[in-house]
C-alpha cells in the first residue's frame, strides 16, 4: 500500500444495529459472558439480542428479580470482576432493590440493566405497564453512576462508561435504563467501545513517606482490613510481618490475612489491640465500628488507605489519608519501610497466647463452633463460604478460619437477611472451579429458596445448609432477654426442607449434629449437584457480647 494512502484518515466505520445489539456487543467486548436476568415485554428486544449472541453471552434466568441481582452480586464478589443483571422496570427494579443496595454498600461492580416504559411517556403518569414515578431519580439514588440510553448510536459508549465507572474511584454498582420502544430501534452505530483505559489516581509519595514514618516509629501498629483490602492480601501479609502488626478483619475483611497466621484477628481481640495501638493502618474500611464503639483519643494516630477521597475524613480526620487502590499504595509503603530499615521483635508467641485465651472465652458459643468446625474440615481451602444473618453466621465472622481472600462472602453493613442463597448461587456459577457453601437460618433461606429451581435449571452445584430452629432465632432471643420473654412475630412454620429441595429435583440430606453434618457435606461436595442439607438445631447462645463491645479509648 502506498504510504500516503496508509496515512489517510478514514472516518470510523459505522454499522446499522439496534440499540440492544450495540449494548450486547459492548458487554461482550468488556469480557462479560453472563447476564443474570428475568425477562419481560419491556426488554424483549434486549433478550432477542442476548439470544442471538449465542455462546458469547449466556443468560441465567431466575425465578425472582432479587435472585438475578443477588446472583450478579455473588458472581462479582467471588471474581472481583464486573457482572450484570437485567430486569423490567418498576416492580422488576424494586424487586432487585435490596441486592442493588447491598452491592452499593459492598462496593461491588454490579451493572443493572433496567427496562423503561415508552420513551415519550416517561414522566407523564399515564399508568403504563410497570410505570414508576421518576425511575431515573430512583436509580440515581441507589448507585453512583446511572444513565438512560436514548438511541442505538449512544448505546455502546453509555454501556462502556457504566462499566468503567464501576471500578473508577470507589468501586460500586451502576445502572442503565432504556425504553421499551428504543431497544429494538435501529440506527447507525459507531465502532463498539471496548474497555476504557483505567485512570488510577496518582499516588502521593509525600503522603506515603509520612505514613511510612508514622508506622516506622510506632510501637504497636494495628492494621484494620476491610472489603477494599481483598485484592491486596499479599501486600497486607507482608506489611503485617514487617511491622509485626496484627490484622483485624471482621466481616468483609476476613481472609485478607490467612487465619492460620497468629497475627490474624477478628473480634474481640481486635478491640483489645485497638485499645493498645499507637498507630492504626486502616485499609479499605469505613472503620465505623472501631471509631464509634471503641473510641479514639489523641494517643491514636490513624493512617487511612481508601479508594474514595471522601471516606477517610467522614468520621474522624486521619493523620494521613492515601487515596487509591490498596495494592499499589501498600507496595509503595512497603518500599519506604524497607528504606527505613524497619525491624520488629516477633509477636508470634504473644499473639498465639492471646488467641488461645480468646478461644477459651469463645467456648460460650460451643454449639455454633462445633458446626463451623465440621464445615471448615470439609470445605476445601479455596472453597467459598457465603454468610447469612443467622447464629452460625455471627459466630463464623468471629471464629471461622479463612485462608484466602474472596473466600468469605459476608454482606457488610446492610446485613440483610435472605441475601445468602441466591448470592451463593451466583458465586458458584461464576466460580465453577471451586465448591461454594451457603449457610442459612430457616428464616433467611426462604427469602430466595425458590432459586433452587434456578440451580436445577442451570445445573449449578451449590451446597446449602439450612439450620432450622423454627424461629427468627435472633429476634426471639432478644425478646426473651430484653423484653421479658414477650414473644412476637418470631416463630416460623417451616416446610420439610429436605422434601422441599427434592421437589425441585435437588438432593436433600438431613444432619442432626456436627458429625452428621460433616458426613453430609462430604457426600454433597462429592456429588456436585444442587444440594440442601437440613440441620435441626436448638436455640443457640448469644454472640452479641463479642460483637458489641464497650469503649476502650477516649474514656477521659
Ligand atoms: C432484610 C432484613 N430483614 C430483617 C432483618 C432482621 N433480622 C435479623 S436476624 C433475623 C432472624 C433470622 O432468622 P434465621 O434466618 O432463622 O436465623 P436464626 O437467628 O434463627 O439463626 C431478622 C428477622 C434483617 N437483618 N434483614
Ligand atoms: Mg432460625
Amino acid at each position: 500500500m502506498p504510504k500516503s494512502r496508509a496515512k489517510k484518515k478514514t472516518k470510523p466505520a459505522t454499522a446499522e444495529m439496534s440499540t440492544a445489539e450495540a449494548a450486547v456487543a459492548t458487554l461482550i467486548a468488556h469480557g462479560l459472558n453472563t447476564i443474570y436476568a428475568l425477562p419481560g415485554v419491556h426488554n424483549d428486544h434486549l433478550f432477542d439480542a442476548f439470544q442471538r449472541a449465542g455462546d458469547y453471552l449466556r443468560v441465567i434466568h431466575t425465578r425472582h428479580e432479587q435472585g438475578a441481582a443477588y446472583m450478579a452480586l455473588g458472581a462479582a464478589l467471588a471474581t472481583g470482576k464486573p457482572q450484570a443483571y437485567s430486569v423490567v422496570p418498576g416492580p422488576g427494579l424494586l424487586n432487585s432493590g435490596a441486592a442493588l443496595l447491598t452491592a452499593y454498600g459492598m462496593n461491588a461492580p454490579v451493572l443493572a440493566i433496567i427496562g423503561q416504559i415508552p420513551g415519550a411517556a416517561i414522566g407523564k403518569s399515564h399508568g403504563h405497564l410497570h410505570e414508576i414515578r421518576d425511575q431515573a431519580g430512583i436509580i440515581a439514588r441507589l448507585v453512583d453512576h446511572s444513565s438512560h440510553i436514548r438511541n442505538a448510536g449512544e448505546a455502546s459508549v453509555k454501556v462502556a462508561k457504566a462499566i468503567e465507572s464501576m471500578s473508577r474511584g470507589r468501586p460500586g454498582p451502576a445502572a442503565l435504563e432504556c425504553a421499551i420502544d428504543i431497544w429494538g430501534k435501529r440506527g447507525l452505530v459507531p465502532p463498539i467501545v471496548g474497555p476504557l483505559p483505567a485512570r488510577p489516581p496518582k499516588i502521593d509519595d509525600d503522603k506515603v513517606r509520612a505514613a511510612a514514618k508514622l508506622l516506622g516509629k510506632a510501637k504497636r501498629v494495628l492494621i484494620v482490613a476491610g472489603g477494599g483490602a481483598q485484592d491486596a492480601s499479599l501486600e497486607v501479609t507482608l506489611l503485617s510481618s514487617m511491622l509485626q502488626a496484627p490484622v483485624l478483619g471482621y466481616r468483609r475483611g476476613r481472609g485478607v490475612l490467612d487465619s492460620r497466621d497468629p497475627l490474624s484477628v477478628t473480634l474481640p481481640l481486635g478491640r483489645d489491640l485497638w485499645g493498645e495501638a499507637d498507630v492504626v493502618l486502616a485499609i479499605g474500611t469505613r472503620l465505623l465500628n472501631p471509631m464509634n464503639q471503641w473510641g479514639v483519643d489523641k494517643n491514636l494516630q490513624i493512617v487511612r488507605v481508601d479508594a474514595d477521597p471522601d471516606e477517610p475524613a467522614r468520621l474522624h480526620k486521619p493523620k494521613v489519608a492515601l487515596v487509591g487502590n490498596a495494592a499499589p499504595i501498600l507496595r509503595r509503603l512497603i518500599d519506604q519501610l524497607v528504606k527505613f530499615n524497619v525491624r520488629r521483635v516477633s509477636r508470634h508467641n504473644e499473639m498465639q497466647e492471646r488467641q488461645a485465651k480468646l478461644r477459651q472465652r469463645l467456648t460460650k458459643l460451643a454449639p455454633q463452633l462445633a458446626f463451623l468446625e465440621a464445615i471448615r474440615t470439609e470445605l476445601p481451602e479455596d472453597g467459598i463460604y457465603v454468610d447469612e444473618v443467622t447464629q452460625i453466621g455471627f459466630a463464623a465472622r468471629l471464629a471461622f478460619p479463612v485462608y484466602r481472600p474472596r473466600t468469605f462472602l459476608s454482606p457488610g453493613y446492610q446485613d440483610n437477611l435472605g441475601w445468602g442463597y441466591a448470592t451463593a448461587l451466583g458465586a458458584q456459577h461464576a466460580r465453577s472451579d471451586v465448591p461454594v457453601l451457603s449457610i442459612n437460618g430457616d428464616g433467611g433461606f426462604l427469602y430466595t429458596g425458590n432459586e433452587l429451581a434456578t440451580a436445577i435449571r442451570h445445573r449449578i452445584p451449590l451446597v446449602a445448609v439450612v439450620f432450622v430452629d423454627g424461629a427468627f432465632g435472633n429476634v426471639r432471643r432478644i425478646q426473651q432477654e430484653q423484653f421479658g420473654n414477650r414473644l412476637i412475630a418470631c416463630d416460623l412454620a417451616n416446610p420439610d426442607f429436605v422434601k422441599y429441595a427434592e421437589s425441585f429435583g435437588a438432593a436433600g440430606r438431613r444432619a442432626r449434629d456436627p458429625d452428621e453434618l460433616r458426613v453430609a457435606l462430604r457426600e454433597s461436595f462429592a456429588g456436585r449437584e444442587p444440594t440442601l442439607i437440613e440441620v435441626a438445631v436448638a436455640a443457640m447462645p448469644s454472640p452479641w457480647e463479642f460483637i458489641h463491645m464497650p469503649r476502650v479509648r477516649g474514656l477521659q
